[in-house]
């Protein structure tokens, strides 16, 4: 299926809103693949499926989770974070998607993980900072472009679990393993 399609039956599946945000999100993906030498052809692909299973039923997800064997802590946590693994899902058996690299950026969108590749970060960067968004602080992680993908993935890492705490929503663990591989990796952890 070629990018054109994938698009098109995307847009099927969404309403014009959703849609229009996966628009914004492939334009930022591209942009940051050019700028951090990934191949742009990937982050295009991750970025039109990512929110594939945005609308999809909840109880159909829930059986997908449960029936695929992902982590069933996903199960305790709020079924907005469900559509992130299940995108992938959809990806590969919909979509063919076969590419590990791809279905985890789709798997991990929402939450991020420790060790993220670069296409992972540059799909939750560009679903974060896509024209479309517009909450206080967006431009400021977009001006962080300039100092690399890991400054601007730490930085909106942070500020998702800013955003959760201010609102006393709970945490997935592995945004907060996201966050830890970041601040370790720079060696600042006081003993
Ligand atoms: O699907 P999008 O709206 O484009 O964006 P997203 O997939 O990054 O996030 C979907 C929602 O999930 C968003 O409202 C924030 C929420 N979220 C992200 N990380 C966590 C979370 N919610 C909880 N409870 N815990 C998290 O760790
Ligand atoms: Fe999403
Ligand atoms: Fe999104």
């Amino acid at each position: 299926m070629d990018q054109s399609a994938m698009l098109q039956k995307v847009k099927e599946r969404l309403p014009e809103k959703r849609f229009n945000h996966v628009v914004g999100v492939v334009e930022t993906a591209t942009e940051l693949a050019h700028e951090f030498g990934v191949p742009a052809s990937k982050a295009q692909v991750a970025a039109t499926l990512h929110d594939v299973a945005k609308f999809s039923e909840r109880e159909w997800m829930r059986s997908v989770i449960i029936e695929q064997g992902m982590d069933p802590l996903l199960l305790d946590y709020h079924s907005e974070l469900w559509h992130a693994p299940v995108g992938a899902y959809v990806a590969a058996s919909e979509f063919g998607i076969q590419d590990e690299d791809i279905l985890n950026a789709i798997k991990y969108h929402t939450t991020g993980r420790a060790g993220m590749s670069d296409l992972e970060k540059v799909i939750y960067i560009a679903d974060l900072v896509e024209p479309g968004r517009k909450f206080s602080g967006v431009e400021e992680l977009r001006q962080l472009k300039e100092q690399g993908l890991d400054v601007m993935m730490e930085a909106s890492i942070k500020h998702t679990i800013d955003f959760l705490t201010s609102k006393n929503q709970p945490v997935y663990p592995d945004s907060l393993k996201c966050y830890e591989h970041f601040v370790q990796q720079k060696g600042n952890v006081e003993e």
